[in-house]
């Protein structure tokens, strides 16, 4: 009762807030015509990853803040938006197109999805709202690892300002955003904890954090965790090129296909920051070879998603030939290849392999983890799922199985 009682008070002190906008207009009522000045009715969270960090570890940072407002809103607290940065300058994306502009979150998600677990904004919607010429942050909190995590033996939770540091990100590629101050803090633990940095300035209304990355999950593999990843469908578009390819190639219309096993084969710094865990092209394609006879017998069509050289690719093909399969790889044209850029060729790659009747990835690398993820949401059994490629000779540990939870 206790509990509930304050669970009431808090619902009655935040949801107040965003309405002292005068004009707003309450965007979850439904006779709400107008343009709803989100950017101003509430406070917004922005964020931002470590620049190498790639595509698909800054989808996990997504869910760790995602999760973080949901499960705020859960308790009470409405007034809080996120805001999706903006794909920008990705490492492994190299063509021209890719390179220039920062790229919406709407190029690879749906966003009606995306919003359907938690509100979430782009950065353009909210310059629409900005009537000044910079956004302005309020506070930006640049977040730092402890140099010892395990300081007297254990990892405890724990965050410490340090005044010493600067915020060395580029603000999303944009020039037209500052921050009023910024705050460098030493932190490990739970991404929840970050609430107790917001709160220490109660009155700002835009908080952005730099090093996204460093808080972890509160719970990893939870309800709430599935519910998350769910939402995150890829942009129609994409979703329709890939399965175009799917049905005139690997002769599927289905969602769990049986016509053609999927490798994630993943190279270029895997290949020589982590020679141990990547084999060779010859033992990929005995690895490759084994599994379609132990698991889909029959099964004719390979695909492959890489980011391999041509030659690498080549070598690899003409080797599978030999043994009688048939190779595919999404190869886009050069003017789609612009419209979509490599990050949504690597989506297609993704989707393609996700439904796949067996799918075979890359150790420890998160590409391979949100194919994995993706075939627990369309229903495969694990044991199609789980399997890596093994190194050459060696130790070839299982990966972990990350079942859904319903
Ligand atoms: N198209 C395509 N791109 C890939 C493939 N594997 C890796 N990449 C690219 O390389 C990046 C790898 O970085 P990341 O997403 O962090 O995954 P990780 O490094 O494997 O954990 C991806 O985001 C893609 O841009 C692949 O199979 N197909
Ligand atoms: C941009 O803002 C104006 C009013 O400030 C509004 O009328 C318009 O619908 C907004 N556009 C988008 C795409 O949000
Ligand atoms: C900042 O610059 C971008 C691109 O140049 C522009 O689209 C955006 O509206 C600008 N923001 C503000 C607040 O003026
Ligand atoms: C998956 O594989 C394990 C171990 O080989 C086996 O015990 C289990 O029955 C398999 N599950 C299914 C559903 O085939
Ligand atoms: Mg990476």
């Amino acid at each position: 009762m206790i509990f509930l009682n304050l669970f009431l008070i808090n619902l009655l002190t935040t949801a107040a807030e965003p309405n002292s906008n005068i004009g707003f207009c309450d965007v979850d009522s439904k006779n709400c015509e107008n343009h709803v000045d989100e950017a101003n009715a509430y406070k917004l969270i922005f964020y931002d990853v470590n620049p190498p960090e790639g595509f698909n570890l800054r989808r996990d940072v997504y869910m760790r803040f995602a999760i973080m407002l949901s499960d705020a809103r859960k308790r009470g607290r409405v007034d809080w938006r996120l805001v999706l940065p903006p794909w920008h300058k990705l490492y492994h994306w190299r063509s021209s197109s890719a390179k220039s502009k920062p790229q919406p979150w709407s190029s690879f998600f749906n966003i009606d999805s995306l919003k359907s677990f938690v509100p979430v904004m782009e950065l353009h919607e909210v310059f629409n709202d900005t009537k000044t010429k910079v956004l302005e942050i309020d506070t930006l909190y640049v977040l730092e690892n402890f140099e010892n995590p395990f300081e007297n033996g254990v990892f405890e939770e724990k965050w410490q300002l340090n005044s010493d540091c600067e915020y060395e990100g580029n603000y999303f590629g944009y020039k037209n955003i500052t921050a009023k101050e910024i705050v460098c803090v030493k932190f490990q633990g739970k991404i929840s904890k970050l609430w107790e940095l917001i709160l220490q300035h109660p009155t700002d209304r835009k908080v952005m954090f730099a090093h996204g990355e460093i808080p972890l999950h509160d719970n990893y593999g939870t309800k709430t965790y599935w519910e998350c990843r769910k939402s995150m469908k890829f942009n129609n578009n994409l979703v329709k090129i890939a399965k175009d390819f799917i049905s005139s190639n690997l002769n599927c219309n289905a969602d769990r296909c049986l016509t053609y096993l999927s490798v994630h084969w993943r190279r270029k710094d895997f290949a020589y920051s982590r020679p141990n865990d990547v084999p060779s092209i010859k033992s990929t394609v005995q690895q490759i070879n084994f599994a379609v006879k132990k698991n889909v017998p029959g099964v004719k069509r390979i695909f492959i998603a890489s980011d391999a050289s041509t030659i690498e690719m080549k070598v690899l093909e003409e080797q599978l030939n030999e043994l009688n399969y048939e190779v595919y790889s999404f190869n886009p044209s050069d003017v789609l290849l612009k419209e979509i850029n490599e990050g949504g060729v690597a989506i297609i790659d993704q989707i393609i392999c996700s439904h796949a009747a067996y799918f075979i990835g890359t150790h420890e690398s998160t590409f391979s983890f949100r194919i994995q993820e993706e075939r627990e949401i369309l229903g495969f059994d694990g044991n199609t799922t789980f399997n890596r490629l093994c190194p050459d000779s060696g130790l070839c540990e299982k990966p972990s199985k990350w079942k859904i939870i319903e």
